[in-house]
């Protein structure tokens, strides 16, 4: 089919892996690191090396080689660059004019060296040393009339040290507002699992996927976003096991994918396919798909029966292990066909399909990532997964379970070690004992709540630990200026980004960048070099030590830049932390006493591949209300995205990563499996939903936001975008995060757990107002 031709946008054939990525990492490195930082890859996920700063997938426990990965190449180089952003350039540069720079720009600075404060005489960031920036913390925090006026965000890089010392320094502050990059992500997991099985993570190994039947991967794209799950996939592939996959997009890394690791591949040039059954279902459509596959498999389940075979169903477990399978039974009785047919865009037989894979598999797993959880209905998706489960017994034995994809590598470990909300007053109990303080027993802030906090004038103070709210989150302009209005905000940080321009300019408003080590970088204090631990995806918690020298010689450690803010705020505080920054042993130590599952913390972690968090689903244990694992059903007909009135057929958009970034971090403008060069300014819409709007590939779009809660007085539109024909579910459009942001509102989140909708926005496409002028493609 001959189509336009647009700069910067082609078609990729080739599989997900092969030489491409070998060049790409070869491009990382070459761009970022000398000579001598390039060895340290060799060390990435090595038992004494450190953990990689990527994804949260788990590292291989018998692999001895360096397991390939592009994007970890990236995001390691990304953080050893040389580069570096020091005082003379804050001199030279002032915060309104590195406003104007563009997200990429502002990282691609380099790593931030010093501690500053912002000066609003001079519009400049101003050098400031550390004991002053604690002191002057210190005393703006002290001076908010309530504790649960500050926020305290983190990013899940921190490490566990890291995160529970920061937990522990809020809470003797006196506050449970830990607004958190997992409300963002996986929150609907946390909420949603506990009730069906009795904990918020997953309940798979790795070894886990050596011994599955079949695996159902729902709403991830593993090639860019945990790259080393394509090994685990691959693997599965080659002894056949079907791979059945939803995903509206067709991601080239689903459908097939060549090893860097195997010669053969690499020379003679044969991939390996990864689905055997690949279903584009309508973005929002996966509940109304689970839904489906249950059905099919009760109607198979019935006819097998009634001949006398054996139940596709796991009838002991069900009886022994379950409650409201009744109730199940009943909600899908009263899901039609037409409905499911309807809201997932799929005929019938394909789920009937997929039904029949999962009834012939002994040992199923189902995986699934962001186009599950970011959704208005994300906890009832997560809980439709389960039950599907739950019907075979796949949860609690070998081969078998639920296999959430973590974002951030140790965003598990955070909420672990106690970054919650929501605090378990078990939990407080402990912290109370431990260290003798009070912790606060109500409720804090989410991401959304704190947002909202800042934006109406009721939480003056914000300290992140990492991270870049504000532009992760939905609507920018609000959050912006809701970071604008504070007294108070710190970010410690590696690198630079819009974020730390959010100044206040008013007298008395105060801003500081707290540069702190990464995690490829030597931390050593009083007693000498220190090692942090992280947990990944599947409960392994290991160690991490960096090797590189520090980029700066001012830089601080995560815990004890979080020890210096809380001895500055709290100087009655009954923590030593002086004690606990000195030897990190002596932090585990304290996690231990505080949290039983971690007993014998330091000796554990100090095997190759540290140990495994076991959770009581994992040996059939169910801590939930009823005791048993639960079916949960919810009302269907609430769960679409909903358009406002008197727009009919929206499409539906979600936001995704290209496969040059890493979350608000843009390491580049290609998106090479989706066949994009040189540029972001992209909208992916099925050719046949162009042609009904009178469009076509390469035309210049913008696209209105109309969720039930924008206002047509008040749009949310992203202007020229280019709209490229794409491989997609008809109905369904997808474009770049952080850029489409914008026409998320505050408001359009999941009741139930409250992560944002960021992938179900209902939007208008229109041909550009400005004429449809195409815009310069960089490189
Ligand atoms: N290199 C790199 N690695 C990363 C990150 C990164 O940005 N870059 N981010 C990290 C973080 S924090 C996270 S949370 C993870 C994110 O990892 P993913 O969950 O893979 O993230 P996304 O790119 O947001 O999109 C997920 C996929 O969902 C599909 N999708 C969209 N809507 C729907 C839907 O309604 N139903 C279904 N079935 N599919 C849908 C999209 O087509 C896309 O393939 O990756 C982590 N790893
Ligand atoms: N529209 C839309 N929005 C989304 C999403 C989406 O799919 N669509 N995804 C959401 C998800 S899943 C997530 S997790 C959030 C991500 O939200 P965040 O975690 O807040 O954002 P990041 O972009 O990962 O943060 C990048 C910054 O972290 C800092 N940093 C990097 N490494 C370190 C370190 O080791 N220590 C410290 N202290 N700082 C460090 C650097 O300064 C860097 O600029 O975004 C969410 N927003
Ligand atoms: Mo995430």
């Amino acid at each position: 089919m001959g189509r336009k031709d647009v700069p910067g946008i082609g078609e990729y054939g080739g599989p997900a892996g092969g030489w491409g990525a070998l060049q790409a990492v070869a491009k990382a490195l070459r761009g970022e690191m000398n000579a001598h930082s390039t060895t340290i890859l060799l060390q990435v996920n090595q038992p004494t090396g450190f953990d990689c700063p990527g994804c949260a997938w788990p590292d291989p426990r018998h692999g001895s080689s360096f397991e390939f990965c592009e994007n970890g190449a990236k995001a390691v180089s990304w953080e050893a660059t040389n580069k570096r952003v020091t005082p003379e350039f804050f001199a030279q540069h002032s915060v309104s004019e590195l406003w104007q720079r563009d997200d990429f720009n502002l990282e691609f600075e380099g790593r931030l060296t010093h501690p500053m404060v912002y000066d609003a005489a001079t519009d400049h960031y101003v050098p400031i040393a550390w004991d002053d920036a604690f002191a002057r913390i210190g005393a703006a925090l002290r001076s908010l009339p309530d504790p649960d006026m500050a926020e305290f965000y983190a990013s899940g890089r921190a490490s566990n040290e890291a995160a529970f010392l920061y937990q522990l320094f809020a809470r003797e502050y006196g506050t449970n507002n830990f607004p958190d990059c997992s409300n963002m992500c996986h929150e609907a997991t946390s909420v949603g699992l506990p009730e069906s099985i009795g904990v918020g993570k997953g309940t798979v190994s790795l070894e886990d996927f050596d011994h599955c039947d079949a695996i159902f991967s729902f709403g991830h794209n593993p090639g860019t976003n945990h790259p080393r799950m394509l090994a685990t996939l691959r693997a599965a592939a080659l002894r056949h096991a079907p791979i059945v996959v939803f995903n509206p997009l067709k991601e080239r890394s689903l459908e097939r994918f060549k090893s860097p690791q195997s010669p053969v591949e690499m020379t003679v040039g044969k991939a390996v396919p990864i689905a055997t059954h690949y279903y584009q279902v309508r973005i929002g459509g996966d509940s109304a798909v689970v839904k489906g596959m249950m059905k099919a498999l009760l109607a198979a389940d019935a006819r097998q029966v009634a001949q006398g075979g054996p139940s596709l169903l796991d009838r002991d477990f069900i009886r022994d292990h379950t409650s409201g399978f009744a109730t199940l039974v009943a909600d899908l009785d009263n899901t039609s066909w037409d409905e499911i047919e309807r809201v997932s865009g799929l005929p019938r037989a394909d789920i009937e399909m997929a039904a029949d894979v999962y009834a012939n598999a002994k040992r199923v797993i189902i995986c699934y990532g962001m186009g599950i959880t970011q959704h208005r209905h994300g906890t009832s998706n997560v809980q439709q997964l389960a039950n599907l489960l739950l019907l075979g017994g796949h949860i609690g034995r070998e081969g078998a379970g639920i296999c959430p994809l973590r974002g951030h590598s140790n965003v598990q470990g955070d909420r672990t070690v106690g970054i919650t909300e929501i605090p378990s007053q078990g939990f407080l109990d402990s912290l109370e004992r431990v260290f003798g303080i009070k912790a606060p027993r109500h409720h804090g802030h989410g991401a959304v709540a704190a947002l909202e906090a800042m934006r109406d004038g009721r939480s003056k103070a914000l300290v992140c630990l990492g991270g870049n709210l504000p532009v992760a989150m939905p609507d920018p302009q609000a959050c912006f200026d809701a970071i604008r209005g504070l007294d108070l905000c710190v970010h410690i940080a590696t690198k630079l980004n819009r974020s730390h321009l959010l100044v206040g300019k008013k007298a008395g408003q105060l801003s500081f960048i707290l540069p702190c080590l990464g995690r490829t970088e030597r931390d050593v204090q009083a007693t000498g070099p220190q090692s942090v631990t992280v947990e990944d995806s599947m409960s392994m918690v290991h160690s991490s030590h960096g090797t590189l020298p520090p980029a700066s010689e001012h830089l601080r450690s995560e815990p004890a830049i979080v020890a210096g803010i809380a001895k500055a705020t709290l100087p009655q505080s009954k923590v030593d932390w002086d004690g606990l920054v000195a030897d990190y042993s002596r932090i585990r130590d304290k996690i231990e006493q505080v949290f039983p599952d971690f007993d014998h913390y330091n000796e554990r972690v100090a095997q190759p591949r540290g140990f495994r968090l076991e959770s009581p689903a994992m040996r059939r244990e169910w801590r939930t209300r009823t005791g048993k694992a639960n079916f949960l059903v919810s009302d269907s007909r609430r769960e679409r995205p909903l358009a406002r009135p008197g727009e009919d057929d929206p499409l539906v958009l979600a936001t995704i990563r290209s496969h040059d970034q890493y979350n608000t971090t843009i390491y580049g403008k290609n998106d090479r499996y989706r066949g994009v060069t040189g540029r972001r300014d992209v909208i992916f819409v099925h050719e046949d939903d162009l042609a009904a709007r009178g469009l076509e590939h390469g035309d210049m779009v913008d696209v209105e936001a109309v969720a039930e809660c924008d206002h047509p007085d008040q749009p949310r539109i992203l202007r020229n975008l280019v709209a490229v024909a794409f491989d997609i579910a008809r109905g369904s459009a997808a474009a770049y995060y952080p850029e489409a942001n914008g026409l998320v509102a505050l408001s359009n989140y999941d009741e139930r757990s409250g992560t944002p909708s960021y992938k179900s926005i209902p939007i208008v496409l229109r041909r550009a107002a400005s004429g449809g002028q195409d815009r310069a493609v960089t490189d």
